[in-house]
This record gives C-alpha cells, sequence and structure tokens, in this order.
C-alpha cells in the first residue's frame, strides 16, 4: 500500500470532474430531494449537470423524513417518481404512501449520479455570476469549511446555461440575487404551515424567476409567499421534475 498513490488518485479523479463541471448546462445549488431529482431527470435526458451540497451529506431535509421518524409520506400524484426512481412505498390510507426515508435519500442520490449527474458536496454557494440584461450565467463557489472557519478566502467560478437554486427554506441563491443584482426578485418568505395549500402551489411557484435562473422545492414556496407544508415530500419531488422538464425546454430555446 502507498499513501501517496491513494492521495494522487483521489485528487486526479476528483480534480477531473471538478474540472469538467466547470462549464456545465445545468448547475444545481443544494442536494436535497427537489435539486436531486432535478439532477436526476436531467442526466437522463442528457443534459450536462452539476449539483453543489453544502454539507458533507446529501440529501437535505428527507433523511430525517417527518418528526425524526425516518419515514416520508408522498400522496398520489407524486407516487409516479418514487416507482421511476425504484423507491418503495406502502399506501397508507387512500392517497397517501409511505416510504423508507432512508431508502428514499440514498436511492435518490445513487440513480442521480448513475442517471449522469455529478454531486460535489462540502461546497457552498456563495454567489452568483451576472451578465447583461440581468442573466445569471453560473455560480460562484466555496468549500464550506472556508465559510465555517471564518477564513477570508475568494471562491471559484462555474459556467452554466441555467443554475437552479434548490437550497430549501432559506433560498439562498434567490436571496442573492435579490440583494446583490438589479434582476428585480423578490422573496417574500415562506408562510405557516398549511399542508394543502402548500403542496398544491410549489408545483406552481417552480419557475424561471430571471433570466438564467430557476428555483426550485421549498425554495420555490419561500420566493413566493406559499406556506410550508410539514413532513409531506410529494411537491418536492414533483418539483424537481417540473424544474427539470422546464430547464430542458429553456435549453432547447437557447439553442434555436
Ligand atoms: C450549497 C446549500 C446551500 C448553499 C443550502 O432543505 P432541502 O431538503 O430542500 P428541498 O427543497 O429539496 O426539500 C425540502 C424538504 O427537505 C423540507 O425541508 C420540507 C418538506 N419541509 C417542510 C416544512 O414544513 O418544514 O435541501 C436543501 C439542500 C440542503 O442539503 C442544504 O445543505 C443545501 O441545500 N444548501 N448547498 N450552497 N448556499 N444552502
Amino acid at each position: 500500500m502507498d499513501e501517496v498513490i491513494i492521495s494522487k488518485a483521489i485528487t486526479e479523479s476528483y480534480l477531473k470532474d471538478l474540472l469538467d463541471s466547470m462549464e456545465v448546462d445545468v448547475a444545481i445549488a443544494g442536494a436535497g430531494p427537489s435539486g436531486m431529482v432535478a439532477g436526476y431527470y436531467l442526466a437522463k435526458s442528457k443534459v450536462k449537470v452539476a449539483i453543489f451540497e453544502r454539507k458533507l451529506s446529501i440529501g437535505g431535509g428527507m433523511w430525517g423524513g417527518g418528526i425524526m421518524f425516518n419515514r416520508i409520506v408522498v400522496q398520489s400524484e407524486a407516487k409516479e417518481v418514487l416507482d421511476e426512481l425504484g423507491i418503495s412505498a406502502k399506501q397508507y390510507q387512500k392517497g397517501y404512501y409511505v416510504a423508507d426515508a432512508v431508502e428514499a435519500a440514498s436511492t435518490l442520490c445513487s440513480r442521480c449520479i448513475k442517471a449522469g449527474s455529478k454531486i460535489f458536496n462540502l461546497l457552498s454557494v456563495e454567489d452568483v455570476m451576472i451578465r447583461e440584461d440581468d442573466r445569471i450565467t453560473g455560480l460562484v463557489l466555496n468549500w464550506s469549511a472556508v465559510a465555517l472557519a471564518n477564513l477570508h478566502i475568494d471562491p471559484m467560478a462555474i459556467r452554466a446555461k441555467l443554475a437552479i437554486d434548490a437550497t430549501g427554506h432559506d433560498a439562498e441563491v434567490c436571496r442573492i440575487v435579490a440583494r446583490k443584482t438589479g434582476a428585480g426578485l423578490e422573496v417574500r418568505g415562506e408562510k405557516s404551515m398549511w399542508a394543502e395549500v402548500g403542496e398544491n402551489e410549489i408545483v406552481a411557484n417552480t419557475k424561471q424567476v430571471c433570466p438564467g435562473l430557476l428555483v426550485t422545492g421549498m425554495a420555490a414556496n419561500a420566493v413566493f409567499g406559499s406556506p410550508r407544508m410539514g413532513a409531506i415530500f410529494g411537491g418536492m419531488l414533483l418539483s424537481g421534475k417540473k424544474a427539470a422538464e422546464l430547464a430542458i425546454d429553456l435549453l432547447k430555446k437557447t439553442k434555436r
């Protein structure tokens, strides 16, 4: 065993992927359920996609399910996404399915990567790149450890034809765009829990919010001031799928 060979293998393999992901079709901020579902459907359609996740673990709020009981509930409308991904679920009552949160998060991650997405953890999106017409042209990233250690280190840039904010409740990328650019984006903030309305509105809220930036998942409800929904995940899955479909359409239009 040679420790240096081991270190070189890791470094060369990682840097090859990171360099390749510095110019992508779609860059996604956040590897929670909505970001990974978007990544899965994009990669399945041969779109070049990279996902950047701040934490060590991917899966966002899915691992813990609801109430720290590692089960998720998904409504009938989203069951097709679980089926597509091969995540098993049992009907609890008419219209409600229960799945194992650990199986759901790990299977989603595996399917997302095997479809062709690159997932980079330990990297935080701290800014965007912006050009003429307030178009977002990429994400600005830094190692999460840099922020944790409060170090003054300059970031790296990823060019993307489209970016997706999948950062959850805080809608971090949209907040940056609202604060730092003239794109006219306003983040209204999510409202108190109302599962029915939150789940219904999340798909409608999944859209392009300024040129080059889409929003998905909990971040979409935060941007448009819709309610949170508690421990139900169907909306996240359907929102991620819609974000991928919208991105594919937008990419086709930019090619013409
Ligand atoms: C890189 C970042 C950054 C950043 C955050 O919170 P998530 O699970 O988000 P969604 O929208 O896919 O799913 C929401 C769901 O988990 C949830 O919270 C529900 C259903 N709540 C209902 C309720 O009523 O409370 O994942 C977001 C991911 C996380 O892994 C973050 O670490 C990551 O994004 N992230 N990654 N750069 N700036 N900010």
